[in-house]
């Protein structure tokens, strides 16, 4: 059985990083329901992050979205973020919502759109600078709606032209990840809809190109933790952005749609060292909250990832490994279900109490006042982003 004191030990170290996207009104989809109390500038948006890791412990560090948290002085809003006790994350880059960018971004055919895209992310490299952000992280809408309306070779073409000039910019200790999805807003073809050819491109990069799993960036079916298996073994999988899907990119609540999807993912990080600082693995969450509370959300979405990892971490290895040389189908079966059906909350109460936390967090947000003092404070909060 794995030690005990070695798994609160894992968990007390774990580290979310959440989207300051989630913070704001936002959504994919439809009509996006404002809340009172939103945050009006990236410094709310921290402050907002700031909340749930107070609560947490295991959310010290927000991700960006330029242009949506574009400011003025992105020194003052890393210090801003280290007063209240968290730091700025991932960069990630926004080639999507441009008028320009109708027929694409860095695959774009002309190269006046190219060159436009290509500079925003080098841009977002001289924030990362400032901000001492350790990942540049793209996602592209590139992409073709109909057959015959550009030509698919050479979009990969510009789009690995692209990605090496911005590589190329990387300091030493800065990554690339890049991010895939099956479609959408493209609805034939998609210019990195896979971690194939997400994997490619970073294979032809270098070793600080990695890829990024979205949880709800793939069909239906997909087997994720096979991904991930394989994209850890070549030392290739960058991050997470984690958020639950029914059907398509739902960007709800990680671990709200399939929690034992969630767990074997997470048992695939475990067992192949994944958790390690040194690994690398960064654990985002991508997410947007459109008729529920946004900071209790959050929290919710944290717990969940807790949750699973707890359970990945109590999998008997050796008892699984021998099963598993065995050839005992259902023993190593048994390893992992035992595991899974083991209810962790008792363990993270008691995780949470010995790091001087209150052991239910929820319930120290609603006692914190913050939500309330918010909706006080913040008249007219409004979004940048998704569906605003
Ligand atoms: C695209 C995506 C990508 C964006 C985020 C807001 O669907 O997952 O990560 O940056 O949503
Ligand atoms: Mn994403
Ligand atoms: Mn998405």
């Amino acid at each position: 059985m794995p030690e005990l004191r070695a798994v609160k030990t894992a968990l007390k170290s774990q580290v979310i990083e959440t989207p300051s996207w989630g913070y704001g009104n936002s959504g994919t989809r439809f009509k996006v329901f404002a809340e009172p109390g939103v945050p009006r500038d990236p410094f709310e948006k921290v402050d907002d992050a700031a909340q749930v890791h107070a609560v947490t412990g295991v959310a010290p560090v927000v991700s960006l979205h330029i242009p949506w948290d574009r400011v003025e002085d992105y020194t003052a809003l890393a210090r801003h973020a280290k007063e209240r006790g968290v730091r700025l994350g991932a960069i990630n880059a926004n080639t999507f919502q441009d008028d320009v960018y109708r027929l694409g971004s860095v695959a774009h055919p002309d190269p006046k759109v190219r060159r436009k895209a290509v500079d925003h992310l080098l841009e977002c490299v001289d924030i990362m600078d400032t901000t001492g952000s350790r990942d540049l992280k793209l996602w592209f809408a590139d992409g073709t709606n109909y057959p015959g309306q550009d030509d698919i070779t050479a979009r990969q073409d510009r789009l690995a032209e692209a990605l090496a000039e911005v590589y190329a910019r990387l300091g030493a200790e800065q990554r690339m990840l890049l991010e895939y999805k099956l479609f959408e807003p493209s609805f034939y073809t998609t210019d990195v809809p896979d971690w194939g050819t997400s994997y490619a491109h970073c294979l032809a990069l270098g070793e600080r190109a990695q890829v990024v799993v979205d949880t709800g960036h793939h069909a239906p079916g997909t087997n994720i933790e096979f991904i991930v298996a394989f994209l850890l073994r070549q030392k290739k999988l960058g991050g997470f952005d984690f958020n639950s899907r029914f059907y398509a990119d739902d960007d709800l609540m990680a671990g709200a749609a399939d929690p034992f999807q969630l767990f074997r993912i997470l048992h695939e990080v475990a067992k192949n060292g994944g958790f390690a600082p040194e690994t690398g693995v960064a654990f985002l969450l991508d997410q947007c909250h459109n008729i529920e509370g946004k900071i209790p959300a959050v929290i919710r979405s944290v717990m969940n990832v807790q949750e699973a990892t707890a359970k990945a971490l109590l999998v008997d290895l050796d008892a699984l490994r021998a099963a598993q040389a065995a050839g005992d189908v259902l023993g190593g079966n048994a390893v992992l279900m035992d595991a899974y059906n083991t209810d962790v909350r008792p363990l993270l109460a008691e995780v949470r109490a010995e790091q001087g936390l209150d052991p239910d967090p929820l319930a120290a947000y609603r006692a914190s006042g913050h939500q309330q003092r918010i909706v006080a404070d913040r008249v007219g909060g409004t979004q940048a982003g998704w569906g605003a």
